[in-house]
């Protein structure tokens, strides 16, 4: 079926034939360029989702699709079984860029969080001598780190775990932001083999926690011989003002998980990155994937990241990101519905003044979809704000006059 659908004739065809695991804002997409998408009716948008930040160097990026059809036209899967020419040049990149010994190539963002938690369990039994099927990991209360079985164990959102159980054990939640919890539960929990965090919450609702929290975390797990784990697939590549977010406070994880733009959005690869303390404790044939460390993926995220430097897309996502906090900080007293706005970088979000379970949220969506740019709701008092980090300052102002524009005309 290669003919041209309208937007009912796609989302008719999603409805009848595809998983009702997501609501969807109903609108089609059919083309990105940088900032931009556009409907299949031609109707223009800014883009403010990115596809959950993995679209930060933009749609569409030539460098990045120059890189995955040479690629593609080269050589694009052999399994790990053999060796291929691209994965030794992508895994000594990446250890020069963010400063380990090893990576393990994966390809999605809850792949690399699984990796992250066997990697740290192996280390526990195998380096710092925790009896086996004994191992506790630290998480925190309203966490988001994909969606598997055993990562949904330690959610508390009954969405994403109701009726899948049984669950996966081994996990301890806190609260976040909390250091006090975190030493509590180191100090009264044995077998604690590391602590597994956001940076800054995303699904949470954009929750920042406060300056100094993820040192003190990283020094308490120090101290206790714990492995600081950092999911950085959403927060990282430049997303919160930084390469990492980690990097606003100057800790440097045990373990990093990277995923969504390692690839820009062209593909799907995701990451874990350790030291070689830590990473030699998997042995040939103790985990892996099909496609992971594939070398078209490998083509991909050496331009994916060469973009986020060559453009210096973490200061812009800085600057930008401060801009437009100020902006909509000026345009909350207008509007009793609009509460607050916070974020770090590019990755913000807006505070509506209704209930979690409302649908104000999702409403407003609606209408900024009418007047040109496309966000989602995280929860129904919470939108999430989190453009491309190659948009200019014209672009991202004149968003703010949509954002407060829709707001005008909503009541
Ligand atoms: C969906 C949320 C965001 C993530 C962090 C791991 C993963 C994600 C911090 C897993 C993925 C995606 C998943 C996608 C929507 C989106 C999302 F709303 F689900 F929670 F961004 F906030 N760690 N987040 O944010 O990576 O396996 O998806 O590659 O499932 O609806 P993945």
């Amino acid at each position: 079926m290669t003919d041209t659908l309208n937007s009912a004739q796609a989302i008719a065809l999603e409805n009848q034939y595809g998983a009702h695991n997501y609501h969807p804002l109903p609108v089609v997409l059919s083309k990105g360029e940088g900032v931009y998408v556009w409907d299949v009716e031609g109707k223009k948008y800014y883009d403010f989702l990115s596809a959950y930040s993995a679209v930060n160097q933009g749609h569409c990026h030539p460098k990045i699709i120059g890189a995955l059809t040479e690629q593609a036209h080269k050589l694009t899967l052999t399994s790990r079984a053999f060796y291929n020419d691209m994965l030794g040049k992508q895994e000594k990149y990446m250890s020069e860029l963010f400063g380990y010994d090893k990576l393990l190539p994966m390809n999605t963002g809850a792949e690399a969080v699984e990796t992250a938690i066997k990697l740290t369990r192996k280390w526990a039994y195998e380096k710092k001598g925790i009896p086996e099927k004994k191992a506790n990991i630290i998480v925190c209360e309203n966490n988001f780190h994909g969606r598997t079985t055993t990562i949904i164990s330690f959610s508390n959102d009954p969405d994403a775990r109701k009726n899948f159980g049984p669950y996966t054990p081994g996990f301890i939640k806190i609260p976040y932001d909390n250091i006090d919890a975190l030493e509590n539960a180191i100090e009264s929990n044995e077998h604690i083999a590391g602590f597994l965090v956001e940076p800054i919450q995303g699904e949470a609702g954009v929750y920042v926690p406060t300056e100094g929290y993820l040192a003190k975390a990283k020094a308490l797990c120090e101290k206790h011989h714990i492995l600081f784990i950092a999911d950085e697939v959403q927060t990282g590549i430049a997303r919160t003002g930084k390469l990492l977010a980690v990097q606003h406070e100057n800790v440097k994880p045990d373990v990093l998980i990277m995923g969504k733009a390692l690839s820009g959005g062209a593909y799907p690869i995701s990451a874990v990155m350790a030291n070689d303390n830590i990473m030699d404790v998997i042995k040939p044939g103790q985990h892996g994937s099909t496609f992971g460390g594939n070398p078209l993926a490998a083509a991909v995220v050496m331009a994916a990241l060469d973009v986020i430097q060559e453009e210096k897309l973490a200061e812009n996502a800085q600057e930008l990101g401060t801009l437009f906090r100020e902006e909509i900080e000026k345009i909350v007293p207008k509007y009793n519905l609009l509460k607050s706005v916070r974020g770090k970088g590019l990755l913000n979000a807006i505070l509506i003044n209704d209930t979690e379970d409302s649908d104000t949220a999702w409403n407003i969506c609606l209408k900024l979809r009418d007047n040109g740019l496309l966000a989602k709701p995280t929860h129904g008092n919470i939108i999430r704000f989190a453009p491309p980090l190659v948009m200019n300052k014209e672009q991202l102002l004149e968003c703010v006059s949509i954002i407060d524009k829709t707001f005008s005309e909503y009541n």
